[in-house]
């Protein structure tokens, strides 16, 4: 059994009433850890460190501070494998990814704002020849960092990275479903020399610490991701305090395919947009609206390569789709696909969870999962459902899947697949969504900004955008 352990004022703490929480490796459905379940007096003393921490780390200067991430970033390479093991092990996701997607990026966004922050530049505007006024970008103070279990690493490290890098001091927590890699992390953030205090990490649940957390009089500013009823449920908290707040909640994105993609390229990267990480990324494509012209032939294609899918032990290298991430969510994804059927939904493939044989019978799996044959309005093409559960509908006009794609109350990411160039970017105006994707799916560039409209959140992340969210922003007129 791994015992983990908070990281506060540079060491790693056990709990201090000593409580901890079972964590589960969803591959296989048993406890191979123990993470704290802190209490506020753990928030306590990680504020403490951070305001003792604060005002020197402010004033590192800058190239001080990206060299510190850098040398924390070449740590983590060297550890990639033991990081990706430990993802896979804590996730339930295959190997492959985790060492070719999730830790690979966690060390990219460390690097690209221990950049970034040698090129932040803020604005001067001339008076005309009365005033010069400049405006200063600066640390906010102690900020709180709460990552979900999805992508743990990969998305821990897109927060605290911008806020480290531009000054503040950060007290994170990550998912208590999946610590483990941040737990990792912060024994690397130690041998890296980080300075007592600058970075917290305090493990719980989010209903306890992660409320406590958020609400404390001494953070100025939470940035979130995760479920749009706990984003709901932090931004009605923080928001009499005046805290600033950026949310990355969910998603019901639309997938739309036009008669004239490029009909290979785009069943196989539709497939991957579908059913990557077991479906459990905000940015999977749920909703795929297809023109009538391919509806069949792409149906078909599209079937035959999810049934190609190989589920399995996330370990094993051929794997494709790994195990979900917990059994109460695996449950939950199970109500949907039952709910679908109650709605009419003709069920095309998968649908059952498996039970493979061996070690592993006892973890989380699903079939890879696709209907056809639902409204748009029914609560299955409506609600979030996070796993490999997909369908299809047709569509005859642009201004049909336009309708279509924007009918939900989440607006986080859209692909477009078509060879006409004027209709995609056409299209691309008028979908409301944080991030259109136009003959491509989760290709990303870290300086683009990253984020959703309407209930799939508040604020952009990535590039000056985070840098300008972790300063404050003051302006100096000087008379001349
Ligand atoms: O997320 P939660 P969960 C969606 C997805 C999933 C649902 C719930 O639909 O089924 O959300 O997932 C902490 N104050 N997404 O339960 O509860 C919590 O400890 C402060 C989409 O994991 O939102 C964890 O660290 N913090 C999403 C983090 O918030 C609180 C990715 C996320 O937990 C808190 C994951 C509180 N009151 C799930 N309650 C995406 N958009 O990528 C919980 N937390």
């Amino acid at each position: 059994m791994i015992i983990l352990k908070n990281y506060v004022d540079g060491k790693l703490t056990a709990p201090l009433k000593g409580n901890f929480i079972d964590v589960f490796r969803p591959a296989f459905g048993d406890v191979f850890a123990q993470v704290p379940d802190s209490s506020s007096e753990d928030i306590e003393l990680a504020v403490k460190s951070a305001q003792k921490a604060f005002p020197v780390w402010s004033n590192t200067p800058v190239q001080q501070r990206s060299n510190l991430m850098l040398r924390l970033a070449d740590l983590m390479e060297r550890d990639l494998e033991k990081l990706a093991e430990a993802e896979c092990t804590d996730t339930g996701k295959p190997l492959s990814i985790t060492r070719s997607v999730d830790i690979p990026r966690a060390i990219a966004n460390i690097r690209f704002f221990a950049t970034a922050i040698l090129h932040f530049s803020s604005e001067a505007h001339a008076t005309d020849n009365l005033a010069i006024n400049y405006t200063l970008r600066q640390p906010l103070g102690i900020v709180a960092c709460i990552s979900p279990w999805n992508l743990p690493l990969y998305l821990f490290t897109w927060k605290i990275a911008p806020a480290l890098a531009a000054g503040n001091c950060v007290i994170g927590k990550p998912s208590e479903i999946t610590p483990y890699t941040a737990y990792l992390f912060s024994e690397l953030c130690i041998e890296a020399g980080f300075p007592a205090g600058v970075l917290n990490i305090v493990h719980g649940s989010g209903a306890q610490i992660g409320a406590t957390l958020v609400s404390h009089d001494a953070i100025s500013a939470v940035s979130f991701t995760g479920g749009t009823s706990t984003g709901a449920s932090i931004a009605k908290e923080v928001a009499p305090k005046f805290k600033k707040l950026s949310l990355e909640l969910g998603g019901k994105n639309p997938t739309i395919v036009f008669d004239d993609c490029d009909f290979e390229h785009t069943v196989k990267e539709v497939v991957r947009a579908s059913f990557s990480n077991q479906g459990q990324i905000c940015l999977c494509g749920s909703r795929l609206l297809i023109q009538n012209g391919i509806y069949e032939k792409f149906k078909q294609a599209f079937i035959a390569e999810v049934k190609q899918l190989k589920v399995g032990n996330p370990f094993d290298e051929q794997t494709k789709v790994g195990a979900l991430v917990s059994s109460q969510h695996l449950n939950k994804v199970l109500s949907y696909i039952e709910l679908a059927k109650k709605e009419g939904g003709i069920l095309l493939c998968g649908g059952e969870q498996l039970f493979p044989e061996g070690d592993i019978k006892n973890g989380y799996y699903l079939q890879p999962t696709v209907f056809e044959g639902l409204s748009q309005d029914c609560r299955t093409n409506q609600e979030e459902i996070f796993g490999p559960v997909v369908t299809l509908t047709p569509f005859e006009t642009e201004e049909e899947a336009l309708l279509m794609a924007n009918s939900t109350n989440y607006g986080l990411a859209a692909s477009v697949w078509t060879n006409h160039i004027q209709r995609a970017h056409n299209i691309a105006h008028k979908l409301q969504s944080g991030i259109v994707w136009i003959n491509c799916w989760m290709l990303r560039d870290l300086r683009t900004p990253f984020g959703g409209v309407k209930n799939s959140g508040v604020g952009r992340e990535g590039g000056w955008e985070a840098l300008r969210f972790f300063t404050e922003t003051k302006n100096v007129c000087v008379k001349l």
